[in-house]
């Protein structure tokens, strides 16, 4: 048996993504030697627990990194560019939760429970996908390998978290002064969010999709190893904290019934189906908050089409979308 401890780095460790990323170490008693908790100077001296210990949180520098075998971004897109690969040059392996390198085609994009023969082929640095794609894909792929997907047409319904910590209290914030019968005007989103949808994540590109939208679109493909595969999404914030939920249509070349679909998914790894509606059981993210797996329900055949299937799932953005999927690479390397 291995016994090897790791040097372990966190960037990005005060962060909604961070704190879900040492819990996510903790439970699964991930093997950690050193933790470094790395964050902007704002944050620096700051103390977070892990485990029995508090450890002090740093600024991030290119320094950061003696010593450190394997890091976990998640600082945003800017940090990776510029810090991921003075943490390479010393020695660690980067496992990046940002679209910074995701699409680069020398940086394998992995999702464990699809593509994990693509950990190997990494250069120091492995990405992460986007939390909308990592839910639907561990789906999508034996599907894929069953029928063969021809189009898939999505619309989400994504909760605040994944818009960070300060998204998370804005919905707080928004919510009480609602019921003080107060109007509290928005900052980190373009319009308010508590009770309401807004039919926006990130900046929307020439094509009239969102980049939000085109990671679901481009991340697909790479996963899953088919660029024929034809994807188009629609990415809606809405007042949710945590888990974020799709509405997919999957049109594939050989038809399947509602019931294979049901089997294959039963047997799909990191995927639950709980898909009951007469007995109103279907995921929802009141429920699927803090799970790993990414939950399946109302499974049926699409009415308007003689090959597709529609259906409903449900995942933690914070933890399979994010942390989870990171530790699980992790642990693959
Ligand atoms: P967040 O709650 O706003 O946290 C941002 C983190 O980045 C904080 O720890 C912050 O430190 C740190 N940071 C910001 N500027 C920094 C700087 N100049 N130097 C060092 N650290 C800096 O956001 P989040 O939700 O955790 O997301 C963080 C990033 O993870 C996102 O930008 C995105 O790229 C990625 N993400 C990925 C997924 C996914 O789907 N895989 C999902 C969500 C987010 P301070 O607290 O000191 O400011
Ligand atoms: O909004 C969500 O629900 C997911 C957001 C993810 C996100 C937020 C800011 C920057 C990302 C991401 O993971 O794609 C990024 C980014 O790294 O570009």
């Amino acid at each position: 048996m291995n016994s090897k401890k790791y040097n372990v780095a966190v960037v990005g460790a005060t962060g909604a993504v961070g704190k879900v990323m040492l819990e996510v170490l903790g439970e699964r008693k991930f093997p950690v030697n050193r933790i470094k908790l790395l964050a902007s100077e704002n944050s620096a001296g700051k103390k977070i627990k892990f485990g029995s210990q508090e450890i002090p949180v740093e600024q991030l520098t290119e320094k950061s990194f003696e010593g450190v075998e394997i890091a976990l971004f998640s600082a945003g897109a800017e940090r990776s560019r510029v810090f991921a690969p003075a943490a390479v040059k010393s020695g660690a392996v980067v496992i990046d939760n940002t679209s910074f390198y995701r699409m680069n085609p020398d940086v394998p994009l992995v999702v464990p429970e699809v593509n994990p023969q693509d950990i190997k082929k990494h250069h120091g640095i492995i990405a992460n996908p986007n939390c909308s794609t990592i839910g639907m894909v561990v789906v999508l792929n034996p599907i894929h390998k069953a029928a063969r997907i021809k189009r898939v047409v999505v619309t989400t319904f994504q909760s605040v978290s994944g818009a960070g910590a300060t998204a998370i209290q804005e919905l707080k914030d928004q919510t009480a002064a609602w019921v003080r019968g107060e109007n509290l005007p928005p900052k980190k989103f373009a319009h308010p969010i508590a009770f309401n949808c807004i039919p926006q994540i990130d900046d929307f590109l020439d094509n009239g999709y969102t980049k939000e939208e085109m990671k679901m679109v481009n991340e697909t493909k790479k996963i899953i190893g088919d660029p024929s595969i034809q994807v188009s999404a629609t990415c809606v914030r809405v007042p949710v904290f945590f888990a974020h939920s799709e509405s997919v249509t999957i049109e594939t070349e050989k038809k399947l019934s509602a019931r294979e679909v049901r089997e294959l998914l039963s047997k799909a790894p990191g995927v639950i189906v709980y898909d009951e509606p007469s007995a109103k059981k279907y995921p929802m993210p009141i429920d699927v908050g803090g799970k790993d797996e990414t939950f399946v329900g109302r499974i049926r055949e699409d009415l308007s089409h003689p090959s597709a299937i529609s259906l409903w799932l449900v995942s933690d953005n914070l933890r399979k979308g994010a942390a989870t999927n990171a530790v699980q690479i992790a642990e693959h390397l």
